[in-house]
């Protein structure tokens, strides 16, 4: 997990002063010792961690006071805003042009991530946008790079452009736009070699490209497992091409965040998409807000809405909120609301969007792996209509029918059912909380969440 150490760090050390009802200089100044350790940990660059910790220092000793929060909260406030700052504030959206096709250039070294990028952004246009693009295999170089594009070109059901490894990155952009036109696509994304380090050829190849090609964008694609090589290499990047943007790739892997949290403000340039996984769809908009949520440990409920909102069937979920409601949820639909969870990603991920969630205890070995659904469904599946709708009736031989049945211990046909019972249960409670005397915290999320996703997996293994 990304951010893992950062995280718990920053979240310990505004855990002390959660509880006070008031902070004097010295707590604010031996927080942000510990807040500066964290962020050095963290691998962020020195100086822009001297200059967030001065600024959130200043800020957290001259505060105003707030009736509505305590002096800890308004801290945690501040650290949140200023992280917020420092990833670069609000989203920053890719240009478009207003006579297409709008151009991105995809720069980077080798193996940032940048072919997969670009069929993942193209991927993402296509499929939030309705846009028609265009892949360009403008990586002459490296063995296989033109392949590497048209396969996924293909998995995709999208155009490539490619004019073989024999002509110029030059060339291959000019008529790959002039191609865009005529077949009047709304995005060329060039798709550029790169090296293993910077080097002037490169450097001066992209150029050229960059002349020709007048992108509305040029976006560096940069591994954020390579710490602070990452911000410089951007520096470098910037340097020769006057980027517009960066995107972040392998944010899934447990990166400690140094990029992350230095890049904007060492290169001025906003992040503008942050890759979490190998998969095609693996490629989000960076949100600097949110991101600051999750680093502080307070989720990130609005990736999680858009998440759910992507992927699960709106329809069921909402007939099975209503279940959930009147408590007359069955086996039948709690095999699908797993099978739709499971559509959504690796289930700690999600629940660590989940405000305190990711301090609850168990939740690292959260997760259904195609396995553990395999199981469970064959469990599912052995029971009759009746026991799948009433598990109440499922006595001592009922259980040992589903075990020999399902071809799974009878242990484990017993831990399915009190997980379901246990789930039951819990949202009997959840549902409740939505009323008045609700807490706040669990009611603002309920409502956030809407009447299509309530949650039901929290507590599954
Ligand atoms: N885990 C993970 N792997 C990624 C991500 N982006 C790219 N990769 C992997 O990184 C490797 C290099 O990617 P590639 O697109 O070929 O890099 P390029 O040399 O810059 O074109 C491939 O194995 C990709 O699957 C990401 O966001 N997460
Ligand atoms: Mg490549």
């Amino acid at each position: 997990m990304a951010f893992e150490g950062l995280s718990e760090r920053l979240q310990n050390t505004i855990a002390k002063m959660r509880g006070k009802g008031k902070i004097t200089e010295a707590d604010v100044k031996e927080m942000m010792r510990e807040v500066r350790l964290a962020l050095l940990e963290a691998d962020v660059n020195f100086k822009v961690v001297k200059s967030f910790v001065k600024t959130v220092g200043e800020r957290a000793i001259g505060q105003d006071i707030m009736s509505s929060l305590t002096p800890g909260q308004q801290v945690v406030k501040i650290v949140n805003e200023e992280l917020t700052a420092l990833m670069g504030g609000a989203e920053s959206k890719l240009t478009m042009n207003n006579q297409p096709p709008t151009v991105l250039m995809m720069v980077g070294l080798q193996g940032a991530g940048k072919t997969t990028t670009t069929g993942k952004l193209a991927s993402l246009l296509r499929k939030k946008y309705n846009k028609k693009p265009l892949l360009v295999a403008a990586d002459v170089y490296r063995p296989a790079a033109i392949q590497q594009l048209q396969t996924l070109g293909k998995q995709l059901d999208m155009p490539v452009f490619t004019l073989g490894d024999q002509v110029s990155p030059v060339e291959i952009a000019k008529q790959a736009i002039a191609h865009a036109k005529a077949e009047h696509l709304d995005y060329v994304l060039i798709d550029t070699a790169g090296r293993l380090h910077v080097d002037e050829t490169l450097m001066n190849e992209l150029i050229d490209v960059k002349t020709v090609a007048q992108p509305d964008d040029i976006l560096l694609v940069v591994d954020s497992m390579t710490g602070q090589d990452a911000v410089n290499v951007a520096k470098n990047f910037d340097e020769t091409l006057d980027l517009t943007g960066v995107i972040l790739t392998k944010l899934d892997g447990d990166t400690r965040g140094g990029a992350a949290l230095s890049i904007r403000s060492v290169t001025g340039k906003p992040i503008k998409f942050v890759g979490m996984g190998e998969k095609l769809d693996a490629l989000e908009p960076f949100h600097p807000d949110r991101m600051a949520s999750r680093i502080l440990g307070m989720g990130d409920v609005m990736s999680l809405i858009e998440k759910a909102q992507a992927n699960v069937d709106e329809e069921k979920a909402m007939a099975l909120a209503n279940k959930m409601k009147d408590n007359s949820m069955t086996f039948d639909d709690f095999l699908e609301q797993l099978q739709q969870v499971k559509q959504m990603g690796p289930l700690d991920d999600l629940l660590k969007m989940i405000p305190g969630m990711n301090k609850m205890k168990g939740v690292e070995n959260m997760s259904i792996d195609d396995k553990q659904m395999a199981h469970i469904e064959a469990i599912i599946k052995s029971m009759t209509t009746k026991e799948r709708a009433e598990p109440a009736i499922l006595n001592a031989s009922r259980r040992r029918r589903i075990a020999t049945g399902s071809g799974r211990p009878v242990q484990e046909v017993n831990k399915l059912v009190k997980q379901f019972e246990e789930m039951k249960k819990m949202m009997k409670q959840m549902s409740g909380m939505g009323g008045k005397g609700g807490k706040k915290g669990m009611k603002g999320l309920m409502s956030g969440l809407g009447n299509n996703f309530k949650m039901p997996f929290l507590k599954l293994f």
